[in-house]
């Protein structure tokens, strides 16, 4: 009896052992669980020749070799003569054999070739599949690729894939402290273990720079935009080319914030003024140290004079000056700098939504070529929708950067099952009109509509030290579309959750194809549930964790949800028309125009720029506060089919994942309710109207609504 029940403990902790804990993303490398398919794939790969033996190399070998081995369940061997069903990986100039017909100037540095070809130079004709590239990244590029074929159970005959980045710097941004805080991190504490560094590796930092490279992401920024100068010291430098060091075989840059009163900090000086020579001077030697650790470092991103940050403008200088100083010392080694645009100013009495572009509009044409100004979708701040933000197609001499934000600060944090890649799209595919039809936020930032040599990309990272990388397990996805959208803009977003799905999850067709409905109708029953109508920025103070509309008593008028929605007894929602701030002004007038008009404005954003009557009479035909009711009601409805269609999934996925996807979405509906609860029942207090019939009343009052509170929720700026 007793060797049956150790031998029960001895299984169950076996099986423990390799539940699915959502450690290994989207790179799983499972047995493929289709017999022919299976068949096929194993007839068609008879064995890997490798070319080469850089670093970058050895990482696509080894890739290789541990993907083909788990997908197909055996060892294909590794072969240095070509034979028939090889795959072949190489670099354009490592002396392959034959030419291939592939045109090596279109792939460029990161561009790589995936083609079956017959080879006759032996005389018989092999078939043999090439991954082909200028670089050694383009090949590691291409052997994740290729396994993505396989794990999405693609047919992998007659390949001729040709594959091209459209942006060059594809970059995570980590809101990382140097305490392992992470600022709007909700997936534990930092990855970064400074204290351990630089002796000790984690294997997450291998794996976190595997997971990158497989979607193409080729920057990391490890600290905070509220940064530390510490980080600029040689204690950490040290610690940062360690982490630098595993990165680099994954075609992965560091970047770091710089706090812009470091010469002051950590310098000694009196002044950080960017207009002084010693401040110059202390710049460029930090720089040439920085170099010294890290050869290949990317450059700086900053935060300037926002939100309490220091900056140029402390010594009445301007964000160029302050960024060109900074880009003057990282040009000798091919630095950039990513200056944020991201600033409103206490003191500026404008509505905010208009002071950014204010800002650096004027300034347009003044920085330096390695200078990116990096903005943020919207004008505001991450919001479960926003209009794209004004800067866009309005500083045409100067490279845009795109800053997105992947963890979920205003979107349900960890707790909600919300898919971006909708919401990236939106924003991508906009179109600012400022060269005519056709001049898409996606042509700005990709330096295509006014010929920039650089162009970027950056997503505020969702990672931290759980177990699954994000918290919630679909929080992977929106890791996942960042990097394919920063690859390739033009993807749609049910391609990739279908990518995502099948790699992270299953192939299988009823599983795939109800995951993806959820994903796909997840973004809009968010904004539904929390801010219709183009109500923005209601979120607790602070945490920004649940419903707070009612706050109004923080210190800065702009910090407040009442700043944003205005509700009083007339109606809600900020007239930015001319009548109102006149933000709209800040638009080509084809995309104002139609805003600027109660009538035609779409609903998606109608309190984003008008104050409208409770009793305005909407599309629907009902009036204002029937369409929010109807939209905040509807929004519950949805979360609750969330849930329904989740269930439906029990069996098809492993036991764990399903587990935790119920009760986050749970989480998601109760959440929901609070949220259509709390902020129907405040608005109502204005509108004075009551709930339509039929609609389930509230479960408790505005005070108990108000009344609750939140101490230690987590990603609250340096919160532990
Ligand atoms: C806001 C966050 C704040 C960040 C800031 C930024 O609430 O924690 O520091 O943006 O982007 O979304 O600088």
């Amino acid at each position: 009896m007793r060797k049956i029940v150790s031998l029960f403990i001895l299984l169950m902790t076996a099986s423990r052992l390799f539940a699915e804990d959502g450690y290994r993303l989207w790179l799983r490398y499972d047995k493929i669980d289709n017999s022919i398919l299976l068949q096929q794939y194993r007839n068609n790969i008879s064995s890997v020749v490798i070319n080469g033996s850089s670093p970058t190399i050895i990482a696509a070998r080894q890739e290789l070799l541990a993907g083909l081995d788990g997908l197909l369940a055996k060892k294909v061997p590794e072969a240095k003569e070509i034979k028939n069903n090889s795959i072949v990986i190489f670099k354009k100039t490592s002396g392959f054999p034959e030419t291939i017909g592939v045109d090596y100037t279109a792939l460029g540095e990161e561009g790589f070739a995936i083609s079956t070809l017959k080879l006759s130079s032996k005389g018989n004709a092999e078939d043999i599949i090439a991954i082909s590239a200028n670089t050694d990244m383009g090949v590691l590029y291409g052997v994740f690729y290729f396994l993505r074929l396989l794990q999405t159970h693609q047919s992998i005959q007659h390949l001729s894939v040709i594959s091209v980045p459209k942006i060059q710097l594809r970059i995570l941004d980590h809101w990382d402290n140097l305490n392992r805080s992470v600022e709007r991190g909700y997936a534990g504490i930092s990855i970064w273990n400074w204290h351990t560094l630089p002796d000790y590796i984690d294997q997450r930092y291998i794996d976190y720079a595997r997971a990158n490279a497989s979607i193409g992401i080729n920057g990391s920024v490890l600290t905070n935009v509220n940064a530390n100068a510490l980080v600029l010291t040689k204690t950490f430098l040290e610690k940062v080319a360690a982490l630098a060091n595993v990165f680099r075989p994954y075609g992965i840059k560091v970047y770091l914030t710089a706090r812009f009163s470091a010469p002051v900090e950590i310098g000694g000086l009196k002044t950080a003024d960017p207009l002084n020579a010693e401040v110059q001077q202390w710049w460029k030697k930090k720089v040439d140290t920085i170099y010294q650790y890290i050869p290949d470092f990317g450059g700086f991103l900053v935060k300037a004079n926002s939100e309490g940050q220091p900056g140029p403008q402390n010594y009445q200088r301007t964000h160029a000056d302050g960024a060109n100083m900074l880009a003057d010392a990282v040009a000798p080694y091919g630095g950039i700098v990513m200056w944020r645009a991201f600033v409103y100013s206490n003191e500026t009495p404008t509505d905010r939504f208009k002071q950014a572009y204010d800002e650096f509009k004027p300034l347009d044409g003044q920085f330096r070529k390695n200078v990116l100004i990096q903005v943020k979708n919207g004008p505001i701040d991450f919001q479960p929708r926003e209009p794209f933000h004004p800067l866009f197609g309005s500083m045409p001499q100067t490279p845009l950067m795109m800053e997105f934000q992947i963890t979920q600060e205003y979107l349900g944090q960890a707790t909600h099952l919300v898919y971006e890649a909708p919401l990236f799209k939106e924003c991508i595919d906009a179109d600012t009109y400022a060269k005519g039809k056709g001049s898409t936020v996606a042509k700005i930032i990709d330096g295509s509509l006014d010929n920039h040599s650089i162009s970027g990309i950056a997503g505020v990272a969702n990672i931290g030290n759980e177990r699954n990388w994000t918290g919630h397990p679909f929080g992977q996805a929106n890791w996942y579309a960042f990097g394919r959208l920063a690859w390739d803009h033009d993807l749609a977003s049910a391609q990739i959750a279908d990518e995502w799905i099948k790699q992270t999850f299953t192939n299988n067709k009823t599983f795939v194809d109800g995951v993806k409905e959820i994903m796909l109708a997840s973004r809009q029953i968010m904004v539904n549930y929390m801010t219709p109508l183009g109500l923005h920025h209601i979120m607790g103070t602070g945490n920004h964790y649940g419903p707070a509309p009612w706050v109004n008593n923080v210190g800065r008028a702009d910090w407040n949800p009442v700043y944003y929605h205005r509700a009083d007894s007339i109606g809600i929602g900020f007239d930015r028309t001319s009548s109102g701030s006149n933000a709209l002004s800040q638009y080509t007038s084809t995309v104002s125009g139609p805003w600027s008009n109660l009538k035609t404005c779409p609903d998606e954003y109608l309190l984003w720029f008008h104050h409208v009557p409770w009793n305005y009479t909407m599309r629907s035909g009902r009036t204002l506060w029937g369409e929010l009711c109807y939209q905040y009601y509807s929004g519950v409805d949805s979360a609750k089919w969330m849930q329904q269609t989740w269930n439906k999934m029990e069996g098809w996925t492993d036991e764990e994942r399903f587990r935790q996807v119920k009760m986050l979405l749970t989480i998601q509906e109760k959440e929901a309710v609070w949220w259509r609860n709390a902020c129907l029942l405040y608005f109502q207090t204005f509108s004075k109207m009551p709930l339509p019939d039929g609609y389930e009343k509230p479960g408790h009052t505005l005070e108990y609504y108000k009344g609750l509170r939140f101490p230690f929720a987590p990603g609250n700026g340096g919160n532990l």
